[in-house]
């Protein structure tokens, strides 16, 4: 019977170091419902714990545990990092560009004061922080094409600001604290299945739903705006890949990572090959000021070189991906 003891004890050792256990905050979002299937598959559905300030659909509740958690209580991110033994945090709670814009108090609260208790938690409960920041973490003044990971940046966004905060932050408490802070700047991220909540490069999302509803669409940026893409799967890759990565592999805690780059034009000429009908029309707005101050073309090459960041998919791989989910669940 000891000896079972004993046996199921290591075990279970072996099964936490094998496993981390996770917490993924504002996980209802475009990035949080993929990533928490992905990381379930890899690491045990009872190891990941999604949460969010919504009241999740039914099949998210299926697929595993959710929690609500509000990022603005302390109390609330505590009692379950405590209560999950949580050793990997996945902080995506965040107002993104356009709506930031929009109430930027409600931003400031958000995406600074939550940052600031999700590090404070992760320094205290030593967890490994994975924070997403953005090609919006630069500015006008930034070299935009290509963008490196060390340039100047001086966002004009609450989002940017924000997110050059956040960057800085992390970085402080790894070289003060120890916390295991990584961080990787995103482009627009395409997913058909969730949709983005309110960022300046959602039109390359928005567009394939109208050209499957109304064979066209209205662009808010002019057709001639470059910014760097991705596709979700090669995203979600990404923070797994950085998430795994041995600490001696990490020569910088914040890396551009990037797939492709592409105009309104260039993306409806892409469409065009599978709907030939589908016309598009420019009305730009105040996003057409952010995008052109974003990057159009991002360097990655160090996270390329450091950890072996290689996405997968292309432009037109992100077009067929799209219009085969999209036909599939048109309903
Ligand atoms: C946004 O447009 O705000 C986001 C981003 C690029 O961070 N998609």
């Amino acid at each position: 019977l000891i000896r079972q003891f004993a046996l199921t004890i290591h075990r279970r050792q072996l099964h936490d170091k094998a496993h981390p256990r996770i917490l993924i905050t504002g996980g209802c979002g475009q990035l949080g419902v993929p990533l928490a299937k992905r990381l379930r598959q890899l690491y045990g559905t009872e190891n990941v714990v999604l949460s969010d300030i919504v009241r999740p659909s039914d099949e998210l509740l299926r697929q595993g545990t959710y929690r609500y958690a509000d990022v603005m209580d302390v109390k609330q991110v505590q009692e379950l990092l405590v209560n999950n033994q949580i050793d990997w945090l996945i902080h995506l709670s965040a107002l993104l560009s356009a709506v930031g814009e929009r109430d930027v108090p409600l931003a400031m609260k958000l995406n600074i004061e939550g940052t600031h208790n999700i590090l404070e938690l992760a320094r205290k409960y030593k967890c490994r922080l994975f924070i997403p920041s953005t090609i919006g973490a630069f500015g006008p003044e930034s070299p935009r094409n290509p963008t490196p990971d060390f340039c100047i940046q001086r966002p004009r966004t609450i989002y940017g600001v924000s997110k050059v905060h956040a960057e800085l932050l992390g970085e402080y408490f790894f070289h003060r604290y120890g916390v295991d802070f990584r961080c990787l700047r995103f482009p627009g991220i395409i997913s058909a299945d969730t949709k983005p909540g309110g960022g300046t490069t959602d039109y390359a999302i928005e567009i394939f739903h109208e050209a499957l509803k109304a064979g066209a669409y209205k662009c808010y940026l002019r057709g001639n705006t470059r910014l760097p893409m991705m596709w979700i799967d090669d995203c979600i890759q990404s923070i797994v890949d950085i998430m795994e990565a041995p600490d001696s592999k990490l020569k910088q805690r914040t890396y551009n990572v990037s797939a492709m780059s592409f105009t309104p034009d260039e993306l409806t000429k892409a469409i065009q090959k599978y709907k030939p009908n589908f016309k598009i029309s420019y009305q730009p707005d105040d996003r057409q000021k952010i995008a052109d101050s974003w990057p159009e073309v991002f360097d990655d090459h160090n996270a390329r070189e450091h950890w072996k960041w290689n996405p997968k998919v292309d432009l037109d791989g992100l077009v067929q991906r799209m219009f085969e989910y999209l036909e599939k669940h048109k309903n």
